[in-house]
């Protein structure tokens, strides 16, 4: 009898560590894409579930936390995916810094096929940052809800409860600058292209943001850009490319050309 009570009270011991197992890194893994994206504009992450090491998963929760000075959140929807296979239990709950799911499937022919790499949501983020080049992280964490949403996953039909690797996703702004001022001072004038002319011939400095230099955006700098800039400024030419010489932008979404912006100029 004494011997039976004392299994009792190790299987009770014992049970935490069955139901809550850490799982060696890569058998699963959560993630979220990096994006870049300017200022004021609503920019997509997705959140992928790799189960490539692991075996059918039938549920998950975690939450998302993001910096809500730089974010703000705007949507969590499933992923086509996951819309057609929709887990029997699903939670979501939305707060001003992040959000949560619970998501479980009850019946045993349903669940998250193993050996698969599975995008589970999509999330639209507004860039709010001000501060120009930043990085805004968007990691997994536990502390949102109450009691607070673990990061976890359901491993197979017996129902182990293991905790994923996890990986931040990284909101990057685009550079903002006036097309024209290619030293970088804030003012697009004469100082621009004599600028530019001595970088390209005279062994001047580089610019500080070379996108600003390429006043008619096509992806090249060259003493085009110098006489696009003396035309634009005395002859009534063509005004440099958009976001223009007045107001701050970023470059033109879908440009492929190689030019960044080290260092943006004030705006
Ligand atoms: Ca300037
Ligand atoms: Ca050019
Ligand atoms: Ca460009």
């Amino acid at each position: 009898m004494a011997c039976r009570r004392g299994s009792l009270l190790l299987l009770v011991l014992l049970l935490p560590m069955v139901l809550v197992t850490e799982v060696a890194s890569g058998q699963y893994e959560v993630y979220l894409n990096d994006r870049a994206a300017s200022l004021g504009e609503p920019v997509n992450l997705y959140l992928y579930l790799d189960n490539s090491a692991g075996a059918a998963v039938m549920g998950w929760s975690w939450g998302v936390c993001h910096d809500p000075a730089a974010l703000e959140l705007l949507a969590v929807s499933e992923s086509n995916a996951i819309s057609g296979n929709l887990p029997d239990f699903y939670s979501l709950a939305i707060y001003a810094d992040g959000w949560t799911v619970d998501a479980a499937y009850e019946l045993p022919d349903a669940y998250l096929q193993p050996h698969a790499s599975h995008r589970i949501n999509r999330v639209t983020y507004e860039v709010l940052a001000t501060e120009l080049g930043e990085e805004s992280q968007v990691c997994f964490c536990s502390t949102l809800g109450t009691p607070p949403v673990a990061v976890t996953i359901t491993e197979g039909v017996g129902g182990t409860t293991v905790v994923p690797g996890q990986e931040c996703g990284v909101v990057t702004m685009n550079p903002i600058f006036k097309r024209g001022d290619c030293n970088g001072d804030g003012a697009v004038d004469l100082a621009d292209s004599i600028y530019l002319l001595i970088s390209l011939f005279s062994a001047g400095p580089p610019p500080p943001c070379e996108d600003a230099c390429d006043l008619d955006d096509d992806g090249a700098i060259n003493i085009g850009d110098a006489v696009f800039g003396i035309l634009y400024l005395f002859q009534g030419g063509s005004e440099p490319a958009l976001p223009g010489p007045n107001e701050c932008g970023p470059d033109l979404p879908g440009m492929t050309d190689s030019y960044g912006c080290n260092t943006p100029p004030e705006c």
